[in-house]
């Protein structure tokens, strides 16, 4: 990924340009490499420490707030400029009327704080380019733009210091709708577009603004890499690596120039992922990321600090988004919300933040594992009654404990497994964390459970899947995905994601629910890779179980290869009206 030798060679080229006068605006010097380097590895180490940081979607579009002259606007909200093909005159209307005098830069950094949160990012210029902090470069920001007339960057960024949270930038690279040049509008600009005309008038000088004006940035979140080539996204590397060479960059820069990876939003991982580098899943607590009025469909605190405890389990970060207001207000739901996970991190903080992922892969929902030297954390994200065996683990536990309250837990040993005695009822209802104290420094454990071994059957339940559309929703007490339904304007269904950990020809069954009056629709089940034109795929129908749950043999099996992005389950064709409760697919490696 980053090449010594096209390293030096690029610092060959940049000085040889820079001498013909050519660079001007673009500081496409390379970095020192070893100074780059040390900077890097040092930054990545605190960036795995932190695990949990807020995400901050905030601009313009937070007026119409998901309605455009009196219309509900479906899907994201900062993307009704797209979607309504507003003309960037007039979308640019707007910044006369943004005055967030009620934002308070001490408040977001103490909520990120109440919420556990050991990092922020925020939208510098989303994809209506428009620029959230003074910017020179372009009037189009909300010092000049705006009555509001002051930079709230310098304010929050500041506040972050002072309390000890770590400050990044979101930053639209490619697409900007405002720009002739830039990605994404043509509506008004129909023309073809020169991206280095837009590059070097806009995104270098803006992005040396905001790597030079706002304190140590932790990371640059570049966001939609388009069509720029490798080489205009190396000079924008090497641009912010020059200023900072501590400044992460993630993949969504392009070209595989970055630090560390994203994932699709709200896209976790079926199992361990640790191949490709340090990852963050970026996921909202709503169904949007930029405000909007309506949008109340949100997550619980269970499932937020479920997935928070699996994500980490698996080796990633979460960075959870707030759309605040026009006004700078953070609404209160989302408040609570975080208010909820930061109670919950103040006592199990210890089971989230610098450990490592789990040793053992996952085969249900029930718990995820997280390790510190000499410390196995279970994550029980399902309370299993009186008893909770462990299969696998070949070290020594020494003790056990409850991490709330530090309460002894007994364990016997069962055969080649650990039992626990456990409390009826889970002490904590989101998750309840128990402490394991081991003999070894790290886990010991056995073959056939470890976390890159694979077992020959495995199941996919809903709750690891990506919720995709307004409607579904996830049921505890059934353990189902409901609200397959209503699927007139976009695809709604469940997306899981093994990132390279499945390799091979399944048979699958499905296990799910219908009441007999509403079956009959066809479902489908697809793997490939986004886009995919030729993926593999298994067709059913949702049969009548009179409402029980039900483990039906699909006809026809499915490849899922490394590569495969996606295993999808959607309903298919014109009659997508029943409402089927998916509880989980199963994989079973089939020989053939
Ligand atoms: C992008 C933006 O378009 C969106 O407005 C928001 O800022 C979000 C955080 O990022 O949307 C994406 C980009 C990439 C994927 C998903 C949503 N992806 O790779 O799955």
């Amino acid at each position: 990924m980053r090449n010594w030798t096209y390293r030096k060679l690029a610092g060959v080229l940049a000085g040889a340009l820079a001498l013909a006068g050519c660079t001007q605006n673009t500081v496409t010097q390379a970095p020192d490499p070893r100074a780059e380097k040390a900077a890097t590895e040092k930054a990545m180490q605190r960036f795995d420490e932190m695990k949990f940081g807020l995400f901050i979607h905030w601009g313009l579009y937070t007026i119409p707030a998901g309605e455009w002259k009196g219309k509900y606007v479906r899907g994201i909200g900062e993307w009704i400029m797209f979607r309504e093909k507003i003309p960037a005159a007039e979308y640019a209307q707007l910044a006369t009327q943004f005055n967030p005098v009620k934002f308070n830069g001490g408040e977001w950094a103490q909520l990120a704080k109440d919420a556990g949160m050991r990092y922020m990012v925020i939208t510098s210029k989303h994809h209506d380019g428009f620029a959230m902090y003074g910017s020179k470069a372009s009037k189009y920001n909300i010092v000049d733009a705006t009555p509001y007339a002051k930079d709230p960057m310098k304010d929050l960024s500041a506040a972050c210091a002072s309390q000890g949270i770590d400050f990044g930038f979101y930053y639209s690279q490619d697409q900007d709708w405002h720009e002739a040049n830039g990605r994404g509008n043509n509506w008004d600009f129909p023309e073809k577009r020169d991206a280095q005309v837009y590059l070097q008038g806009k995104v270098f000088p803006q992005v040396k603004e905001i790597l030079s004006g706002y304190g140590p940035l932790r990371l640059i979140w570049f966001d939609t890499p388009g069509l720029l080539s490798e080489k205009q996204v190396m000079d924008l590397r090497n641009m912010v690596k020059s200023l900072q060479p501590g400044c992460l960059i993630n993949s969504r820069i392009g070209h595989g120039k970055h630090d560390y990876a994203q994932t699709g939003d709200n896209a976790i991982p079926i199992q361990v992922y640790s191949k490709d580098g340090k990852w963050e899943v970026p996921a909202t607590l709503n169904d949007t990321w930029g405000y909007k009025k309506n949008d109340n469909n949100w997550k619980n605190p269970r499932d937020l600090i479920g997935k928070l405890s699996d994500i980490v389990s698996k080796g990633g970060n979460y960075l959870l988004n707030i759309g605040p207001t026009r006004e700078g207000v953070v609404p209160e739901a989302s408040q609570q919300i975080l208010r909820t996970i930061g109670k919950w991190l103040e006592v199990n903080g210890e089971a989230i933040y610098g450990t490592g992922p789990s040793p053992f892969h996952m085969r249900d929902i029930t718990w995820r594992a997280t390790v510190k030297p000499n410390k196995l954390y279970l994550h029980i994200l399902n309370w299993p009654g009186r008893k909770l065996r462990l299969e696998g683990l070949e070290s020594q536990v020494t003790k056990a404990y409850m991490l709330a309250g530090k309460a002894e837990v007994p364990f016997q040993k069962a055969g080649a497994a650990l039992e626990f005695t456990l409390p009826e009822k889970a002490p904590d209802p989101n998750v309840t964390v128990i402490a394991l104290e081991l003999a070894d420094a790290q886990p010991k454990v056995a073959d056939g459970f470890r976390a890159d071994q694979m077992p020959a059957k495995l199941d996919l339940h809903a709750w690891v899947a990506r919720m995709r559309g307004e409607e579904i929703q996830y049921d505890w007490t059934t353990q189902s995905a409901t609200g397959f339904k209503s699927f007139e304007r976009e695809t709604n269904g469940l997306s899981w994601y093994p990132y390279k950990s499945l390799d091979g020809t399944y048979d699958v069954e499905i296990t799910y629910a219908c009441d007999n009056a509403v079956a009959g629709s066809k479902f489908r089940l697809t793997a490939g890779q986004r886009r995919d034109p030729n993926p593999s795929i298994i067709d059913g129908v949702v049969e009548k179980t009179g409402g029980k749950f039900v483990t039906r043999k699909l006809a026809g099996k499915l490849t899922v290869k490394p590569e495969t992005e996606t295993i999808g389950l959607q309903l298919e064709g014109d009659d997508k009206s029943a409402p089927m409760k998916v509880q989980k697919i199963t994989l079973t490696k089939s020989a053939s």
